[in-house]
């Protein structure tokens, strides 16, 4: 047999003959990469690279990435399309879909220029398809089933195989029976590094992608035709506490990119920071056409990632600016108490229902302290405490933890923020005596006769507001 140039240029040396029948789809068992599978929705660390050009590799929040081999000049990686229990927080799990034992999929990483054959086995009960999100490539790559190759049917594997154009933030999803496939959880992220090792490179880069489930409380499975109604707002498939912190050191570089595959849009607020998008799905921001943000909107199907330099330390908040997305399962009928005396009221139901509860007179914040009984497999509203107290939160919400002296690549949760004494917001108390006076670190004395302290019921001095 004679290597054609088309088996020389599909693959080099000893595997050629074996690579190019996996090219046209003919593949023996063993010429398929083992495909590895992930049992943990915990951070796994960095996966640095052993051979190519060297690049900071990514960490996806709560996941981890793909490893592959080598085979001759193609990397060469394999998923697996199949049912999934992803734990959503402790508390709660979903049956899902996803790739390789969890949703989402494990992160792709690759370097611009790179060959890529992605195996692609069905392990689900119907076909399945993967368009590679971003990417440029032939038309018969790009995964639409029936227009641009016919469906991956269940059992089947398929092979994509294309070269990376360019570096970027991109993620694969299916496209057959799409509004299924992703309302079950099926999606992963795919990161292109620069071939420039210097090239826009940061000391940290995190990955996320945001998915929405309609799960009911006390069941399993997310009702896959809801459009608007959702009560599971994720990153990687987690929800507030479940979601990992985001840890960087004083003086690092940091990226954070993100993608949207919900049906609506989400603003990505960080606080302590202000930041500019560097890289959307469509490719990178030239650093003088950027401009500043602390929140950046992701419509759906879009991509951003974002740079910063992480120099004040804390515990930052970062989270969807839509409140209804940092809250877990609600009802979204529940009418406004705000103001309304319930104690009358209250006593008589008692005399009915010993435990009933009057809620939601004064606020709701009572929630996020409340331990009331739940449905199985249900998290509450909002809930999650740090060190002063109940956060009040769920859904699409996490911590970035600035820390200094932080090991460069150490991503190991350092706790909470010891806050410099002086510089933390504080009850008034009323006039302290001059001794006792602690001003915050940056509070400047010769200010303090421009404040005064207005008595409730008393008239302002600057007019009544
Ligand atoms: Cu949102």
């Amino acid at each position: 047999m004679t290597i054609s140039r088309r088996n020389f240029l599909g693959a080099s040396g000893g595997m050629a003959l074996i690579s190019a029948s996996a090219v046209s789809g003919r593949a023996q068992a063993a010429a398929i990469p083992e495909a590895a599978t992930m049992k943990e929705s915990v951070m796994q660390p960095p996966l640095v690279p052993t051979s190519g050009p060297d690049y900071q590799p990514v960490v996806t929040l709560n996941g981890w990435t793909l490893p592959w081999r080598m085979n001759g000049d193609w990397k060469e990686f394999h998923l697996v399309a199949e049912p999934v229990v992803r734990e959503f927080s402790p508390g709660m799990v979903g049956h899902l879909w996803g790739y390789n034992g969890q949703s989402p999929g494990p992160t792709i990483e690759a370097v611009e220029g790179d060959k890529v054959r992605i195996f692609v086995t069905n392990k689900l009960p119907e076909h399945t398809t993967i368009h590679w999100h971003g990417q440029l490539l032939p038309c018969g790559m790009d995964g639409v089933g029936g227009l641009t190759q016919p469906h991956i049917r269940p059992g089947k594997t398929f092979v994509y195989e294309f070269q990376l154009q360019k570096s970027g933030t991109f993620m694969y999803h299916p496209h057959a029976d799409e509004m299924v496939q992703m309302a079950m959880g099926m999606m992963g992220f795919f990161v292109v590094h620069p071939k420039d090792p210097a090239f826009r490179r940061v000391d940290r880069d995190f990955v996320f992608l945001m998915a929405a489930y309609d799960i009911d409380p006390g069941t399993y499975v997310p009702k896959v035709a809801e459009m608007t109604d959702f009560n599971m707002w994720t990153w990687n498939s987690r929800v507030f506490p479940g979601i990992d912190h985001i840890v960087a050191g004083k003086g690092e570089k940091v990226r954070i990119r993100f993608g949207n595959l919900t049906m609506t849009n989400h603003p990505i607020h960080m606080h302590g920071y202000d930041f500019k998008v560097s890289c959307t799905d469509g490719g990178w921001v030239p650093e003088a056409a950027a401009w500043p943000e602390v929140t950046i909107d992701c419509a759906v199907g879009q991509m951003r990632a974002f740079d910063f330099v992480a120099d004040k330390p804390g515990d930052w908040a970062i989270h969807c600016h839509k409140s209804h997305h940092t809250m877990n399962a609600m009802g979204h009928d529940v009418r406004n108490f705000i103001g309304v005396d319930k104690k009358e009221f209250a006593k008589k139901v008692r005399k009915l229902v010993p435990d009933y509860m009057p809620m939601g007179t004064a606020g709701m914040a009572d929630m996020g302290e409340m331990e009331m009984p739940l449905p199985d497999n249900t998290l509450p509203m909002m809930t999650g405490f740090a060190q002063f107290g109940a956060v009040e939160m769920g859904g699409m919400f996490s911590v970035v933890k600035v820390r200094e002296g932080l090991a460069s690549g150490d991503y190991k949760d350092p706790g909470w923020f010891k806050h410099p004494e002086g510089t933390v917001a504080f009850e008034w108390k009323g006039e302290p005596k001059k001794a006792e006076r602690k001003p915050p670190a940056a509070f400047d004395k010769t200010k303090t006769a421009e404040f005064t302290v207005v008595k409730p019921g008393k008239k302002s001095p600057h007019g009544n507001h």
